[in-house]
Parts: C-alpha cells; sequence; structure tokens
C-alpha cells in the first residue's frame, strides 16, 4: 500500500456514553435497533492519519515498545490492503511522524499539538500503554474502550495504572475494558467499587456511545499470535474475538491506538509485525465499513 495523504472527518458529538450497560433508562435503543450510529459521520480510507508515540520509559518487564511505530511503518506497505471489502490501497496515510520525548509531560503536550494538526482520524502507533493517557486528554472523547490483558488500574503513575487514570478523566461510567485477564488484588478491588465496565461479554459494547477512543494493547491477543508484546499473558484473546469488538465500536470511533507492541530480539519479531500491522488495516477497514453508508 502506498503511505497516503489524509482525510476531512465531519465529526459531531452524539450523546454521551451509556453509563451503565446493564440498566439502560426506558428511552435508550435496544442495542440492535439503529441509534445514534446514523449520526456518524462518513468516513474513506484517505480519512487517516498515523501517528508514533516512541514512549517507553515506564515499562518494567521489556522495553522497546518506543521501537513499534518505525517497524510497524516498515510493515503496513507489504500487507494486503483489500480487507473486509475496503481497498486500503486506495488510501493516504497521512504520516504525522513521531513524538520522541523523555518525560509524560512533554508526550502529553507534543501529542496535542500534532491531533491539533490533522483534521484525519488518528492511528496512534505506541510506546507503552502510558501514550494513551496523552491521547485521550488532548482529545476528550465520551468513552474510551479498552482492550487489554490487564486491567493497568494500578495506583501508579506507570503504564500499569493507565486505565485507572483514563477514568479519573472521562469517568470510570465511561470506560469499558474488555479482555482482561490477570489483575494485581489491589485492582480488583478497584474494579469492584470504581464503576468502571468491566465486559465479560461483547453484547456489552454495544452500549458504547458517543466519541469513543479506542486502545488497543497488543498484549490482549494470545501470545501465539503476538509475543513482542510487555507484558505477555496466556490464554489471550483470538484475533478474530479482538476484530469483532472493534467492529462493535467502529461507527463511534474518533481514534485508535495499538500500544506495548514490543518487538523480540530475533526473527519472529517481523512475524509479530506483521500480525500488529493486520490488526491495524482490519481496524482501519472496519471503521470506513461502518462509516461508508
Ligand atoms: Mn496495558
Amino acid at each position: 500500500m502506498r503511505i497516503p495523504k489524509v482525510f476531512k472527518p465531519k465529526t459531531r458529538r452524539h450523546r454521551k456514553a451509556q453509563p451503565d450497560p446493564d440498566e439502560p433508562e426506558p428511552d435508550e435503543p435496544e442495542p440492535d435497533e439503529p441509534g445514534p450510529m446514523a449520526q456518524v459521520p462518513k468516513l474513506t480510507p484517505h480519512d487517516f492519519a498515523l501517528l508514533g508515540l516512541r514512549f517507553d520509559r515506564t515499562q518494567t518487564l521489556r522495553k522497546g515498545a518506543a521501537k513499534a511505530p518505525q517497524m510497524l511503518r516498515k510493515v503496513l506497505p507489504k500487507l494486503e490492503t483489500y480487507v473486509y471489502g475496503v481497498d486500503l490501497s486506495a488510501s493516504s496515510l497521512e504520516d504525522l511522524g513521531d513524538v520522541n520525548v523523555k518525560s509524560f509531560k512533554e508526550l502529553a503536550k507534543q501529542t496535542a499539538v500534532k491531533l491539533a494538526s490533522t483534521k484525519k482520524f488518528p492511528i496512534i502507533i505506541g510506546g507503552e500503554h502510558t501514550v494513551s493517557l496523552a491521547a485521550v486528554r488532548a482529545l476528550k472523547p465520551d468513552a474510551v474502550v479498552i482492550l487489554d490483558a490487564h486491567p493497568d488500574c494500578e495506583a501508579s503513575e506507570s503504564h500499569d495504572g493507565v486505565t485507572r487514570k483514563i477514568a479519573e478523566l472521562v469517568g470510570p461510567e465511561n470506560v469499558f475494558l474488555f479482555g482482561a485477564r490477570v489483575a494485581s488484588a489491589a485492582e480488583d478491588e478497584y474494579l469492584g467499587s470504581s464503576g468502571i465496565n468491566v465486559v465479560d461479554s461483547l453484547n456489552k459494547l454495544q452500549w458504547v456511545r458517543g466519541r469513543v477512543y479506542l486502545s488497543i494493547d497488543m498484549d490482549v491477543l494470545d501470545p501465539s499470535i503476538i509475543a513482542s508484546v510487555g507484558n505477555p499473558e496466556p490464554m489471550g484473546l483470538s484475533f478474530s474475538e479482538v476484530t469483532q469488538a472493534i467492529k462493535l465500536v467502529a461507527p463511534y470511533l474518533i481514534a485508535a491506538d495499538f500500544v506495548e507492541f514490543t518487538p523480540m530480539q530475533d526473527k519472529s519479531a517481523e512475524i509479530h509485525a506483521l500480525m500488529a500491522g493486520k490488526l491495524i488495516y482490519s481496524t482501519m477497514a472496519a471503521i470506513v465499513k461502518a462509516r461508508q453508508k
């Protein structure tokens, strides 16, 4: 695929995200009824921009996520671009370049500048998971959907506390966490009372509404698919489960990030990068397909 050039999203605000997926208000539409989706702006393969956030300062187990943007840029042009009936080869993925800084404060500042410089749909490549907080701060979504093997709900400034920080920003009732399968005792306790939506069934994602930010920690996938992550965890989601989740929220997305891709030191990193690239294209195609009507 040719690395392309731009998009003009006509972002409109829709209704706020549903606070409690289990107790919809009486005037809420049924999940299978057409809701605010009808208001969602059209989006074409030309409407994407790529931003690399090369930040992995707080990683603990495996460092190296800062190398991901460079590696995935090389891989994307090698992949099949006809996905879900959408021809991404016709697209022009505007490249916003990288943010490469040493402090989170500077990351947040420069990320905001980069994101303000385009009207296209940002495809953000981390970096460790902390980068999502920088992007959410800049974009101010109504809701955030996080796909992650870990809840990242520690009371910490590091990558393992990013969901909690995002919940403080957008409200825990507007955070949807899917795929988490390992938590510390402290995280379990926090999640039990925080009000964050822990999604145990894909159906619950049908309640996500508003301007939605999607964050995909690559470790949500099973390590048999991508082992090149900062903190690999067994018994992960299949590629199909992840793409199903993405399709459900695609109509509402305003940005998506792909974080924690951390190349192995051997040739397997290239295979993992190909899989990560396929996930990025699947996401783009799902968004275009959901918005082409
Ligand atoms: Mn994470």
